[in-house]
């Protein structure tokens, strides 16, 4: 067996790798159960003794050779790997991004944020009621007897267990009264729920704001000023209020507010059906009875409550004929508004 040879030829071998597939064929050729140098060992009992010692140890060296000559070569071909790697995921940060689209505030949301402000540099403070109310919250500490009819002014979609959505802001008042010592002056915006056939005009989870002012001689000029002030600061300056008399069981006297419209300045259009003015809201002075549902003396207390419809107001805002839009979540739409 020449030992020399052998090596010889592994050496040239080694030259010629270029992938680890290649030198796991070679470490098996050479290293392997049936390679070159295990095939050596095997001859060793065939030598006579005296050339028995010296070929073991040749093969030997040999196979400590491979094997140092099989971890160099690995290493360099995992460092040529690694180098291949590194120039195949090179980033160029120099290169243009891809381009996120920005969001932006809804127009109901950024309708309920101008309204938060208005009412607190009138000094009001912001609160908040739950959507799942009681019927003492939302009907009965608002004078709304059992099985009278007033109930019917809004449909209400119950729940299990003597619950309902709450049909508008006003349950918020009751919370407010009870949570609170006068004077009250709160603010709260939210949503509401009502079993209605949506419309261009009418939608069944829509927005309300509400605003409760009690204390010792509040009067109905005190509500006049604030809902003037609400409207100048949403609309801007120049538009005219109109108070007409309505019923709410909450409220003694009870108005509905229309602005003067926004579309023909109070001239008259399709809009506002030629009357040249829009209604916005329900408000009044408190109830004598919801006072003393609370614990209030209204002898001593009185106060004014409003309930503004936002969805209504953002409309007119915007101009916006179909209240469906608001809710659609277009983005055409939003972005356009
Ligand atoms: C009320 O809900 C009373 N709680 C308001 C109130 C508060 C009166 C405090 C007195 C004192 P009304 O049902 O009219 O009232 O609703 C108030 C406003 O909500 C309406 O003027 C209108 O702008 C809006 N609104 C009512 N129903 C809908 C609906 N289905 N879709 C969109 N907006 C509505």
């Amino acid at each position: 067996m020449d030992v020399r040879s052998i090596r010889e030829e592994l050496l040239k071998s080694f030259e010629n790798v270029r992938t680890l597939e290649e030198l796991e064929a070679l470490r098996v050729r050479f290293l392997g159960k049936k390679g070159v140098i295990q095939q050596g060992f095997k001859k060793l009992k065939e030598l006579p003794p005296e050339e028995k010692k010296a070929m073991g140890k040749l093969l030997n060296d040999l196979r400590k050779e491979v094997e140092e000559r099989l971890a160099s070569v690995r290493e360099r071909l995992l460092e040529e790997e690694r180098k291949q790697q590194v120039e195949r995921e090179r980033i160029d940060v120099t290169m243009p991004g891809t381009e996120l689209a920005w969001g932006s505030t809804h127009i109901l949301r950024k309708a309920k944020e101008e309204l938060q402000y208005i009412a607190r540099k009138l000094g009001f403070t912001i609160v908040d009621g739950p959507e799942v109310e009681d019927d003492f919250h939302n009907f009965e500490a608002l004078n709304f007897p059992p099985y009278h009819p007033s109930r019917d002014m809004q449909d209400t979609l119950f729940l299990p267990g003597g619950l309902l959505l709450r049909t508008h802001t006003s349950a918020v008042q009751i919370r407010a009264l009870q949570r609170k010592k006068p004077p009250v002056r709160i603010f709260t915006v939210g949503r509401v729920y009502r079993r209605e056939e949506v419309t261009a005009r009418k939608f069944l989870a829509f927005h309300q704001a509400e605003g409760l002012w009690i204390d010792k001689k509040v009067s109905i000029g005190h509500l006049k000023g604030v809902l003037a002030e609400f409207i100048k600061g949403f609309f801007g300056p120049g538009y005219k209020l109109r108070f007409r008399p309505s019923y709410f069981p909450f409220v003694e006297p009870g108005m509905e507010v229309d602005v003067e419209c926004v579309f023909c300045g109070g001239k008259g259009c399709k809009v506002c059906q030629y009357s040249g003015w829009l209604e916005i809201l329900g408000a009044g002075m408190v109830h004598p009875n919801v006072l003393r549902a609370v614990g209030y003396d209204p002898e001593e207390y009185t106060g004014f409550a409003f309930g503004m419809g936002v969805d209504r107001m953002v409309m007119l805002k915007y101009g916006i004929n179909d209240i469906r839009l608001l809710f659609d979540g277009n983005q055409k739409f939003l972005r356009s508004v």
